[in-house]
């Protein structure tokens, strides 16, 4: 096992053996006008048929339910679902875009206070002589990072800078959100450049990166253009984990690098209501006879099933004069595969990973500057120099 069996630490108190449930606390960032809160509305809209009755919440009032408009307030939306015998306790963070200059700091300093505050929260539950059974866990266990695609050629300034802070505290997973304005081509590219430099060049670690060595590496100055690719380090260490122990973990590992940034599309809104469009169901049924004929047997059938799970001509899409993308199939976005990711291939994964390495590095920091801040306090009631 890539990661240790940690579920039962983590599986929380509040779940009760007939019923197990897991936290899964999903945050969107990135830059404005990206469609974070549409890909919030989507997920939403394509988890309605597992959401359990009554299980629905959200902190601002029939937030989902109006016109799309740029956000000013982070917001969250809640709900426990089913999925393939899994109960998750979802909850999805929309936050205000990354403008520019200035204001980035400012911006990120708000998001990484949240973030922090979730941890401080499990620091205090902890310290307490007698524990509330029924704490919730509110880390947040992955952050969906939506690249600027401005540029062909690479990261922006800002979404580097972001990047690096971010995954400091958090399991920052990548995406190319709106892919239904790039062609095929320009996604391919997109992926590996960011890849590259990701992994390679700037080698932040966001989910999925790990330290490996490499035996070139070793000498005391590697050569930067003999250096093998760090991903592909990664990739072979996978391999080797599933060839030797058959470890599912390192499988669902490649699985996800394979795909890492996820190209997403999100449902076409109803300007008035922000409700999706309708998509003419003649159309999308012509679509799908093509699609189908160039489908690989298994994309075929998370296709049908998908069809089969919304059990109606309802389909999420964008509609254009000449296709209709749809957000859910997988030979026009990584969607679906990223939905699946998250909510049951890694969710073990990603929520293990949260306490182990980022609640911990945040307790180990807090509990040295208490420590700090208590030998001052000591040293200056005795009149003592500080240094
Ligand atoms: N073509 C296309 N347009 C999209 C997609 N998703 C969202 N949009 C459009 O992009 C615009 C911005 O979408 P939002 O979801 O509000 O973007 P955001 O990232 O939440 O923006 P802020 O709240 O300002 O940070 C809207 O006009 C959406 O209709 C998509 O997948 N494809
Ligand atoms: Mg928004």
């Amino acid at each position: 096992m890539l990661y240790n069996a940690y579920s039962q630490k983590l599986s929380g108190s509040s779940r009760s053996r007939k019923d197990p449930v897991s936290y899964l606390n999903i945050m969107v960032v990135g830059s404005t006008g990206l469609g974070k809160t549409a890909f919030v509305r989507t997920f939403c809209e394509t988890l309605k048929q597992d959401v359990i009755q009554g299980s629905y919440r959200e902190s601002k009032f029939m937030v989902l339910n109006e016109p799309l408009r740029t956000t000013r307030e982070l917001y969250t939306v809640s709900m426990h679902i089913q999925e393939q015998n899994q109960r998750t306790a979802l909850t999805l963070i929309d936050t205000p875009g990354f403008t520019s200059g200035s204001a980035i700091e400012h911006q990120l300093k708000y998001i990484s206070k949240y973030i922090d505050y979730q941890f401080e929260r499990t620091l205090a539950e902890e310290s307490k002589v007698k524990r509330d059974a029924k704490a919730l866990d509110t880390h947040i266990h992955s952050c969906l990072f939506f690249i600027d695609i401005k540029s062909m050629n690479g990261l922006s300034e800002a979404d580097r800078y972001i990047l690096k802070k971010l995954s400091s505290r958090v399991n920052v997973v990548p995406v190319i959100g709106k892919s239904d304005t790039l062609s095929v081509a320009q996604c391919e590219q997109l992926k590996a450049v960011f890849r590259r430099e990701v992994f390679d060049i700037l080698q932040i670690p966001i989910y999925g990166y790990i330290e490996v060595d490499d035996e070139d590496n070793n000498q005391p100055f590697p050569k930067q253009e003999t250096r093998s690719s760090n991903r592909n380090n990664i990739l072979n260490m996978l391999h080797e984990c599933v060839q030797e122990d058959r470890d599912e973990d390192a499988a669902a590992m490649i699985e996800y690098l394979d795909s890492m940034p996820f190209t997403l599309v999100n449902y076409e809104e109803d300007l008035q209501t922000g409700r999706p469009i309708n998509i003419n169901l003649p159309k999308f049924s012509k679509m799908s006879i093509q699609d189908e004929l160039c489908l690989s047997d298994d994309i075929s059938d998370k296709k049908n099933k998908f069809i089969k799970q919304n059990n109606s001509s309802v389909i999420l899409g964008r509609a254009y004069p000449w296709a209709i993308v749809e957000c859910c199939n997988p030979n026009h976005c990584d969607f679906q595969k990223l939905k699946d990711i998250l909510l049951t291939g890694h969710r073990d994964m990603l929520r293990i990973d949260t306490f182990e390495r980022y609640y911990e590095h945040y307790r180990t920091e807090q509990l040295l500057k208490r420590k700090i801040n208590r030998a001052m306090t000591v040293k200056s009631k005795q009149g003592m120099p500080l240094v």
